[in-house]
C-alpha cells in the first residue's frame, strides 16, 4: 500500500473513531419507538421505546409539535385498578434497556394538535440529563402504529 493511501486510511479510520466515541458520550440509544395511533376526537395518546445509554442518565422528559404536554407514566395494579403516575425523572442505569411499553412505563401526549394516524411518522424531542445535570436533547422520528392485541 501507498504510504499516501495508508496515511488517507489511517486519518479516516481515526476520524470515525473519534466521532463514534463522541456520539456515544451524548447519545442515548433509542430502539423499538413508536407513538400509539388514536382515534378522530382523542386528545391524549402514548408514546413507547426502549432506552439503552453506556453510562448512568435520566430520563427527564419529552416534547413535541404534536402535542401541548409530554409526561412520564409508569403504571400499577392499585386495588385492582390500574393507575396512572406521572413520574418525574426516570433513571437509565448504565449498559441496562429500560422499555416503555403498553402496559407499563410510557411517554403520555396530552392535548394533541391532530389525530395521530397509522402509517405516518411523529417527530418527539427526548430529554435527557447526565450525571453532571446536563440537559440533552434527541429528536426522534418515531411511526405511528395501531397497538398490538
Ligand atoms: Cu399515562
Amino acid at each position: 500500500m501507498h504510504t499516501f493511501t495508508r496515511f488517507i486510511l489511517l486519518s479516516l479510520i481515526a476520524l470515525l473513531s473519534v466521532s463514534a466515541s463522541a456520539a456515544e458520550a451524548t447519545q442515548v440509544t433509542v430502539q423499538n419507538a413508536w407513538v400509539r395511533a388514536t382515534a378522530p376526537g382523542q386528545k391524549v395518546g402514548a408514546a413507547y421505546m426502549t432506552l439503552t445509554h453506556n453510562q448512568n442518565t435520566t430520563f427527564v422528559g419529552a416534547y413535541a409539535d404534536i402535542a401541548g404536554n409530554i409526561e412520564i407514566h409508569s403504571m400499577e395494579m392499585k386495588n385492582n385498578v390500574m393507575k396512572m403516575r406521572m413520574v418525574d425523572e426516570l433513571p437509565i442505569v448504565a449498559g441496562k434497556p429500560t422499555t416503555l411499553a403498553p402496559s407499563g412505563l410510557h411517554l403520555m401526549l396530552f392535548d394533541l394538535k391532530k389525530p395521530l394516524k397509522a402509517g405516518e411518522n411523529a417527530e418527539l424531542t427526548l430529554c435527557f440529563k447526565d450525571k453532571n445535570g446536563v440537559i440533552t436533547h434527541q429528536t426522534m422520528t418515531m411511526p405511528i402504529k395501531e397497538l398490538e392485541r
